[in-house]
């Protein structure tokens, strides 16, 4: 089985076979969004040609559906696509649980019951999307109630919180329900970290009283193929946030971070080593203001690679951007 990621500025919401999941990032679309999973992530694009991109997981080969819980998924060849919305306003908050922690750790329960019922237990690459991630409600920045309800569940599923955790995101919209996709195997990834920097499960209390629950980097398998999944990387080195206040400067900051994680993961890969001009990107810049030095500073460092541009809020409030990648290899096993 080949998966295929693709991405698209026209309308492709008919299906024309092996559609596992995706995304649609932008405006939300006039005509009709696909049947299969399809992670709707509604922030404005910078830089692009339609209001809305397509991104699209196709396998060739026949794919099972269902939904569960609230989870819509699609499954093939030892893979599971699925995405989760919630509601914030179903669950109820108490003094010492926000609804947001709340609906966290119950998305992240019915996902791991998902697979373990659905026989694809390794979770490989996490996409969380929660509205105004930086306020704070209840003396707890809404970034730091969503870390804790999600490493409950990491924990109350047996499943650690450190060392093999998934590949992730976790990125701020205007408003929406909390949205998160998750990408899931017959088989375990393995994590990459990125000496640089302290890995997440390990950041100091600082950063809030439950740790994010994330790899930097993860490698999955299919029988034939080598799939990276860049989490998102941000200009932090060691557990701090450099560059404050300077959007060209964190960009090289966020970049140095990726170069770091492709080197490690050119020691743990079975296949060529991941070169940055191969990959497919997804950047998210705080302030649309920004965008303009970014698009060029990344030019000079990436060249022609795919990026899409995505105006959205990062999980630290010095945070400017975000930067996440992936892509595929064939493996010669045959
Ligand atoms: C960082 O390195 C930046 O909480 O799932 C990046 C990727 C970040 C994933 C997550 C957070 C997450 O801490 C923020």
């Amino acid at each position: 089985m080949v998966l295929q990621f693709l991405s698209s500025q026209s309308v492709v919401s008919r299906e024309t076979g092996g559609e596992l999941g995706g995304a649609l990032v932008g405006e939300p679309p006039n005509g009709a969004i696909p049947v299969w999973p399809v992670q709707r992530i509604f922030a404005p694009l910078l830089g692009a040609t339609s209001a809305v991109v397509h991104e699209t997981w196709r396998v060739d080969m026949p794919v099972m559906s269902g939904h569960c819980e609230g989870i819509v998924w699609r499954k093939a060849g030892g893979l599971l696509f699925g995405v989760i919305e919630l509601d914030e306003a179903d669950f109820k908050a108490s003094p010492d649980c926000s609804s947001l922690q709340a609906a966290s750790a119950e998305a992240y329960r019915r996902i791991f019951r998902l697979l373990d019922t659905e026989q694809v237990p390794h979770l490989w690459r996490v996409w969380n999307y929660l509205a105004e991630i930086n306020l704070d409600t209840q003396g707890l920045e809404r970034y730091r109630q969503f870390n804790i309800g999600r490493q409950d569940a990491f924990l109350e599923f047996h499943r650690g919180a450190t060392g093999n955790v998934p590949a992730a995101c976790a990125i701020g919209l205007v408003g929406g329900p909390l949205s998160i996709a998750f990408m899931a195997g017959e088989t375990p990834a393995a994590p990459v970290e990125n000496p640089r920097q302290v890995s997440a499960y390990n950041y100091p209390a600082d950063y809030g009283p439950r740790s994010p629950t994330f790899s930097r980097a993860a490698l999955a398998y299919l029988p034939d193929q080598e799939l990276l999944f860049i989490s998102g990387t941000a200009s932090i080195v060691g557990h701090q946030t450099v560059h404050p206040g300077d959007a060209v400067g964190q960009c090289r900051e966020a970049m140095a971070n990726i170069e770091a994680v492709l080197a490690e993961s050119k020691r743990q890969c079975r296949s060529q080593p991941f070169e940055l001009g191969e990959l497919s990107y997804r950047v998210y810049v705080r302030q649309a203001g920004d965008f303009p030095a970014i698009r060029e500073t990344l030019a000079l460092l990436i060249g022609q690679a795919e990026i899409v541009y995505v105006q959205a809020d990062i999980c630290r409030q010095d945070l400017l951007l975000e930067i996440e990648a992936m892509a595929s290899h064939t493996l010669g096993n045959r």
